[in-house]
Parts: structure tokens; C-alpha cells; sequence
């Protein structure tokens, strides 16, 4: 079975908390490249700001998911190609790994199954508001990494395994190492990407690299910079 980020080397993570740069719009966001754009961020999510920024880039001509980071911002819209669940395989909180899940389930008597699919995130930087959030045990070698990415793969199933160094640039080493325990899930690297060269850096391992501050950080040159690394990778 296919899937669409088969074939996905770039993801742009929007976070409806931020403002884009002066004289940057979502039109130009979307023309940048990028394979798919996600829609998610960890503090201040709504449905309202959540459900602008989909707005914004609906009008455009790149796939869409929405990242919920709770179960009460969760945006029905069909211009969603779809849903990504993230569940934090190392969270120090049940809550954020099977918790909120079920509430989103006890609240939500129509969840959309053809359009939703789990990520198991692997959350390695302390300083990260996920990290805090999820009580994430961040204190993990390759070895710990990899096999994380395996239970994912083999034990529950999860088409995604997402290593998650958010504000920070992490470990190429570790994220090899996620890479090579992964024969089936795709691998997900975001964190700290900020140029060609990182992004290519990234890419090497991962199937798919995911920008987020540099949207709001930089602009769109410097996005565009790390979709043709992350596609020559
Ligand atoms: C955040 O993994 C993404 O969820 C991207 O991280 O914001 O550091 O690019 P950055």
C-alpha cells in the first residue's frame, strides 16, 4: 500500500501562534516547493487560528494536513488531505501517548478514519515545549532511539516514526541510526533545519524533512533553499 509521504522528501510546519514576515504570504509559503504543509504547534493552538491558517493555504495548490496537538482544536475541513496524530513514544506522561488519544475519541462520536493516521514522535530536545509538555525523556543514545523506531514499526503499527529536535539542529548519527531500524515506516526528521546544506544533511537519513521556525525566522528563500537539499538527498 502507498502512501502519500512515500514519495514526500520536504514538509513546511506552520504554526498558527506566529506570524508570518513582513510581506511574506501563505501564497508564497506554498509555492516554495515543499511537498506537503502541516498545520500544528505545541502552545496557543485554537480552532480559530488554526482553522485561519488552513484557511489561507486551502486556497493553494499544495496538500494539506492539520497536526492537532490536542483534541479540542481539531479542524473538520475538506480541504484537509488529512489528519496526523502525533503520539510521543517517550513522553514521560501517559496522557500524550495514549490519554489525549482517547479523549479525542470520547468527544468526537465521528472521527474521520480514512484521514487519519498516527505519527510515533520521538521528542530529543529538553528545551522544547513538547519536551516539557509531554515530560519527554530526552536522555536517549542511538541505540535507545532506534529501538523506539522499531516498537513504532513492528509493535504498534505506525506509518510514521518522527524524530523531533524542534529549535534545535540534532544528531545525524541518531537519526541514521532511527533510519536504518526503520524498513517500513517512514522517517520523519524535524528540528533546526536552516539551510541547503542541513537540510541535505537530514534528507541523507530521513525520508522526510520538516521546517518550521524558518518560515517565520527567515522567508521563503531560505525555505526554498532546504526543499532542493532535502530533494537531492
Ligand atoms: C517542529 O519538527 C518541526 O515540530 C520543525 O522544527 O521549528 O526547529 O524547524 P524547527
Amino acid at each position: 500500500m502507498t502512501a502519500p509521504w512515500d514519495d514526500w522528501d520536504h514538509v513546511l510546519k506552520l504554526d498558527p501562534e506566529k506570524e508570518l514576515p513582513d510581506g511574506v504570504t501563505y501564497g508564497d509559503i506554498c509555492a516554495t516547493g515543499t511537498d506537503a504543509i502541516e498545520v500544528g504547534g505545541t502552545t496557543g493552538m485554537t480552532e480559530e487560528n488554526m482553522s485561519a491558517v488552513i484557511a489561507a493555504c486551502a486556497e493553494h495548490d499544495v496538500p494539506l494536513y492539520q497536526e492537532p496537538s490536542n483534541p479540542s482544536v481539531v479542524v473538520e475541513d475538506d480541504a484537509l488531505e488529512g489528519y496526523l496524530i502525533p503520539t510521543v513514544f517517550n513522553a514521560g506522561s501517559p496522557f500524550w501517548i495514549t490519554g489525549a488519544h482517547k479523549e479525542w475519541v470520547r468527544i468526537d462520536d465521528d472521527v474521520d478514519w480514512e484521514r487519519t493516521t498516527t505519527e510515533a514522535y520521538i521528542v530529543m530536545n529538553p528545551e522544547a515545549d513538547v519536551a516539557t509538555l509531554t515530560e519527554a525523556d530526552c536522555e536517549l543514545s542511538a541505540d535507545d532511539v532506534a529501538s523506539y523506531a522499531t516498537v513504532a514499526e513492528r509493535m504498534f503499527g505506525q506509518e510514521i516514526v518522527y524524530i523531533e529536535y524542534s529549535g534545535t539542529y540534532g544528531d545525524p548519527e541518531i537519526v541514521r541510526a532511527a533510519s536504518e531500524a526503520t524498513e517500513e515506516s517512514a522517517l520523519f526528521y524535524g528540528g533546526g533545519v536552516s539551510n541547503y546544506d542541513s537540510a541535505y544533511e537530514m534528507g541523507r537519513h530521513a525520508d522526510v524533512v520538516v521546517v518550521g521556525n524558518l518560515a517565520y525566522d527567515e522567508g521563503i528563500e531560505a525555505i526554498a533553499e532546504t526543499v532542493d537539499g532535502a530533494k537531492d538527498a
